[in-house]
């Protein structure tokens, strides 16, 4: 079994350094470490959620380069799927009470569930690929209020399993919330019920090929659905890191090399046909050019877009149509997010995560007093200042969103330099970093005078021990 091993980083040195010291107080608080140590152990696990047959199965096959996640109406597709990297592939549900069900897959496919899918928490799935090893997928049964019993199952997992049975909870990190024109108010609320924050919830506007008018307006989609992704980045600031425009399906035929040169053939023989013309043919049994059954395969791995503007490039073949393909999908752009940024925020959470699991103990455990010095040492600690004010941040996000000292707080997260952290440009000198952090540090007093609720008290605390750091 290959297991997850990222570089060596201080934060997770000193939580493991926590987790050994919880361990040395008796066996039985060992079996909580070792169960919290799995945690840090296994890579962040970044969620995907949207409306109903909003590309996200799609996209999921799209970033693994696998048809793994079912996006035919077959009943894997009701449930809540966790991808995770591991060999041999496998599969396991985990029902509503924890207890886990081998199940049985065929060439990494999962054929029949042999459980009922209300009696499932989630169906864990192990494939031993690169794409997944910094962080696990989960894919979810789209939000519709059409499928009340699907919406209930992914809430149930995400939302309802933080709080109730802790065994069938999927515990996400970081969220990839998909639509495919302007959320509706309802999927704003439940992605807010989800608890991320803007920094672990990354937008995606889907079927980014189909954006607008379509294949067909006068408009290219992919040009109108980027310009449209921009606007909403802007208005969605509040609730989201960035919307990014992406072809799912584009990626997917690419990735997972369902393309062949026969493919390819067929569609370049489409080529010279008016756009609307081909259109048309596509709706009939005509056989003209190539064959009804080609053109509809073509249609399901293309899609319209595709096919009208894929067709030029066919003529110099498979590979060369596949890098078209990905080009025009906004995958790489996504990649990048999920690896640079998403995924970072993703690690900040999880140890936020493994500090609330001990902050959990200490409540319930008769040894509360050694467990809370544990979290407070933790807390205390340099390496995990960051998360400290991600833990704020949160806090700040339910009490007072609008408060300043939240604006201060994602800053201070956000940005990696202290140029960036005090909202100076990249090239600031070290004297002009001083004298924003002494003025900074004015501002926390002043506001500290006078606060709206105890979570901006607290915050204040650690908002004025992060500028005297950064002043000195
Ligand atoms: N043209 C186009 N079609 C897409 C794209 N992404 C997905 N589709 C199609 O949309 C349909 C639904 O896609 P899925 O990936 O199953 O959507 P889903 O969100 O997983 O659906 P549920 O799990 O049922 O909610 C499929 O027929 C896909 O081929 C895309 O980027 N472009
Ligand atoms: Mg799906």
């Amino acid at each position: 079994m290959t297991t997850f091993t990222p570089p060596p980083d201080p934060v997770r040195a000193a939580l493991d350094r926590a987790l050994h010291a919880l361990a040395a107080l008796g066996p039985e608080l060992a079996g909580h470490a070792n169960r919290i140590g799995a945690i840090l152990w296994s890579p962040p696990r970044i969620v995907i959620v949207g409306r109903l047959k909003a590309g996200k199965s799609t996209l999921v096959n799209a970033l693994i380069g696998a048809p793994v996640a079912e996006t035919a109406a077959l009943e894997a597709t009701n449930v809540v799927s966790v991808y995770q990297d591991g060999a041999p592939a496998r599969a396991e549900v985990v029902l509503l009470d924890g207890t886990r069900r081998p199940v049985e897959t065929v060439r990494g496919q999962v054929t029949a569930l042999s459980t009922p899918p209300e009696e499932i928490g989630y169906l864990h799935r192990w494939l031993p690929s690169a794409a997944i090893r910094d962080y696990t997928l989960v894919d979810t049964p789209g939000l519709a209020t059409l499928t009340a019993e699907n919406e209930a199952r992914t809430r149930r997992v995400l939302i309802d399993g933080f709080a109730q049975t802790r065994t069938a909870s999927v515990d996400a990190d970081a969220a990839v919330f998909l639509f495919d024109s302007t959320p509706r108010a309802d999927e704003m609320a439940f992605l807010a019920q989800l608890g991320f924050t803007p920094l672990t919830t990354l937008g995606v506007l889907s079927r980014a090929d189909g954006f607008g008018e379509g294949a067909l307006g006068l408009r290219n989609p992919l040009e109108h659905a980027s310009e449209h992704a921009a606007t909403l980045s802007a208005q969605l600031s509040g609730t989201v890191m960035t919307v990014l425009p992406i072809a799912g399906l584009l990626a997917e035929t690419s990735h997972t090399g369902a393309l062949t040169e026969n493919d390819a053939r067929a569609l370049a023989a489409l080529d010279g046909i008016e756009a609307f013309d081909l259109i048309d043919l596509l709706d009939s049994d005509s056989p003209a050019a190539v064959p009804p059954e080609v053109r509809g395969r073509l249609v399901d791995l293309l899609g319209e877009y595709g096919m009208i503007h894929g067709r030029t490039i066919a003529a110099r073949g498979a590979a060369a149509l596949n890098e078209w393909l990905v080009a025009n999908s906004g995958v790489p752009a996504l990649r990048g997010v999920l690896a640079h940024h998403l995924g970072a925020f993703a690690v900040i959470h999880r140890a936020s995560r493994i500090i609330g699991e001990l902050d959990q103990l200490a409540y319930t455990h008769p040894a509360r007093d050694q467990i809370r010095g544990i979290a407070d040492q933790l807390r205390s600690d340099p390496a995990l200042h960051t998360v400290v004010l991600f833990e704020h941040l949160k806090a700040m996000l339910d009490a007072d969103p609008a408060s300043p000292v939240t604006t201060e707080l994602r800053r201070l997260v956000e940005h990696p330099t202290a140029a960036g952290k005090l909202g100076l440009p990249p090239d600031a000198t070290a004297e002009a970093i001083r004298a924003q952090a002494q003025q900074k540090l004015s501002w926390a007093h002043m506001q500290a005078l006078s606060t709206m609720t105890a979570a901006e008290d607290a915050a204040l605390v650690v908002l004025i021990r992060t500028y005297n750091l950064l002043a000195r």
